[in-house]
């Protein structure tokens, strides 16, 4: 792993590097075969230092159980659990297959395969749709992050946040958080983004939607159902991510940025991040016990390990994610 020199990496504002490349891409920074994005931000050093970061030996899941949500959203298929037996083998046991198995139908990392720019018809790094098929195997897949995804975790509570500031909202909307507020949380809770931080930001929504009615739940399920809170899509919000040195981000919510976007608008968050800055996104993570634990002892710092899935090609994956305290 060559090692990366912080501050000699460009600014947002000196993007993109590499000739041709659109406008706020950091396609080439690391390489014209880079597959990684932000995840080079996650250095040996980092995973030390974040290891410091455990201090009293308690783990939160960020997962969801798989099958949480009733029905999938986005219309993703439920996994069928099948239990098999080995009796007719002359032996107490079993195994166990899923059937239908969504990589997105409950907390996921989206990939860098997941969605491409649609103006410049491209993924991170100019890779191109037919590339994904017939160029050198797995080309962006997701088994490429499946030992890289360790280090010092940040949680935003925005949440919380706007709660103590009396300014409640309904997370079950489109309401849309802006960078002034993630900034302000982030100064309000002591804590700082330093280069290669993993980033989690509680946004409220999958506490509402567990305390939803099963109909409620079921009306939640289409793209045209659903609606959810989500950070602002903009070049100031991606351009803080990219100087931060922010490695991913993955929020409680289901789409990062509120849902419904606009797949025509091409300054939208995926684009923004996955295509043009190779930046993980991550959806429907459990943060509410992690928070509360932030809250009681003031840290809001952690190592954070997540192991996707180590499936080649892969589009997006369940984070497999803990963050230790
Ligand atoms: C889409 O935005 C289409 O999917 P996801 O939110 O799972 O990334």
């Amino acid at each position: 792993m060559a090692k990366i020199e912080f501050s000699k990496l460009p600014r947002f504002s000196e993007l993109p590097v590499k000739k041709g490349a659109p406008p706020e891409s950091a396609w080439g920074v690391f390489g014209d075969d880079d597959e990684l994005g932000c995840l080079n931000f996650l250095t040996p050093e980092g995973v030390v230092e974040a290891a410091g970061l455990v201090r009293k030996g308690r783990v939160f899941r960020l997962d969801t159980p798989i099958n949480y949500a009733q029905p999938p959203l986005f219309n993703r298929t439920p996994a069928k659990h099948n239990i098999l037996s080995f009796k007719e083998f002359g032996l107490l046991g079993h195994d166990d297959s899923l059937d239908n198995y969504n990589t997105q139908e409950g907390s996921q990392w989206d990939g860098l395969r997941h969605v491409g720019h649609i103006k410049h018809q491209a993924y991170y790094n100019g890779v191109k749709d037919e590339e994904l098929t017939s160029g050198p195997q797995g080309r962006l897949g997701i088994h490429k992050w499946k030992d890289r995804f360790v280090g010092r975790g940040v949680l935003i509570d925005l949440w919380k946040y706007v709660n103590d500031q009396k300014r409640p909202i309904n997370p079950l909307t489109s309401h849309k958080f802006p960078l002034s507020d993630l900034k302000a949380a982030l100064e309000t809770q002591k804590t700082a983004l330093r280069p290669g931080s993993i980033l989690l930001v509680r946004t409220g929504w999958l506490g509402a939607y567990l305390k939803a009615s099963a109909e409620d739940k079921k009306k939640m399920a289409p793209l045209e159902g659903l609606k959810s809170c989500g950070l602002e899509d903009s070049s100031a919000l991606v351009g803080w991510l990219w100087d931060s040195r922010v490695a991913a981000i993955g929020c409680d919510c289901p789409a990062v940025e509120p849902w419904p976007w606009d797949f025509r608008d091409e300054g939208a968050l995926h684009y923004r991040t996955l295509s043009m800055l190779g930046l993980p996104l991550g959806e429907q993570f459990v943060l509410d016990e992690l928070a509360a634990d932030c809250a009681a002892d003031g840290r809001y710092e952690f190592m954070v390990v997540s192991v996707p899935m180590n499936l080649e090609g892969g589009i997006a994956s369940p984070p497999n994610a803990v963050a230790i305290k």
